[in-house]
């Protein structure tokens, strides 16, 4: 059963997380960051994960605590359901694009934790108030920390920031749907372990 179920409290926030990697896309979002939330629904349909999280934080200050701290949790919670990884593909990519915007994502659930985020700000219009590149860059970083993966996200083309980061979260999805399959009965590691 490739599932976990995480609550982390912190003076900060307040996040709980249930995923099943086996599950069909189905999503319950309880998030007080709207933008967010609309991402990880897209994120999970793609990966084929059912996610169930509930979060919120001290948005009085900013939404800079409470999306941190869901790159973490999502992370760990991905993380601890993938277990050993025996037999899975570990590396997977896609394209995906949402009309103009074009992205790529590849990732590699090898335990070293790395990220290229190839995403800036000069191309992309429309940028929203509630939300940001640097939010989405700082996402993706306590993302492939806590999920211990190779994460390269590359903006190939785009001018709105909608169509931009749904290309991105759309592309991440289809890269872990890919990663996370299992085809074998091996560990996909010529060294015998994956931490
Ligand atoms: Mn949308």
């Amino acid at each position: 059963m490739r599932k976990a179920e995480l609550v982390r409290n912190t003076k900060e926030t307040r996040i709980s997380c249930r995923v099943d990697l086996d599950g069909k896309g189905d999503c319950q979002l309880e998030i007080s960051v709207p933008f967010l939330a609309h991402m990880l629904e897209l994120f999970a349909r793609f990966a084929g994960i059912d996610l169930q999280v509930q979060a919120e934080g001290d948005l009085e200050i900013d939404i800079h605590h409470l999306n941190e701290d869901l790159g973490i949790v999502l992370g760990q919670a991905l993380s601890q359901a993938l277990g050993g990884k025996e037999g899975i593909r570990r590396v997977g990519f896609a394209y995906v694009p949402m009309d103009e915007a074009l992205s790529r994502v590849v990732l590699d659930l090898s335990g070293r934790p790395y990220l290229v985020f190839n995403v800036f700000a000069f191309q992309v219009e429309n940028q929203p108030k509630d939300y940001s590149i640097e939010y989405a860059r700082q996402f993706f970083v306590s993302l492939s920390s806590h999920l211990r993966a190779n994460l390269h996200i590359d903006l190939l083309r785009a001018k709105d920031f909608h169509h931009a980061m749904e290309s991105v979260f759309k592309a991440l999805g289809l890269a872990l749907a890919m990663a996370k399959e299992e085809i074998s009965d091996r560990l996909p590691s010529t060294k015998g372990r994956l931490d």
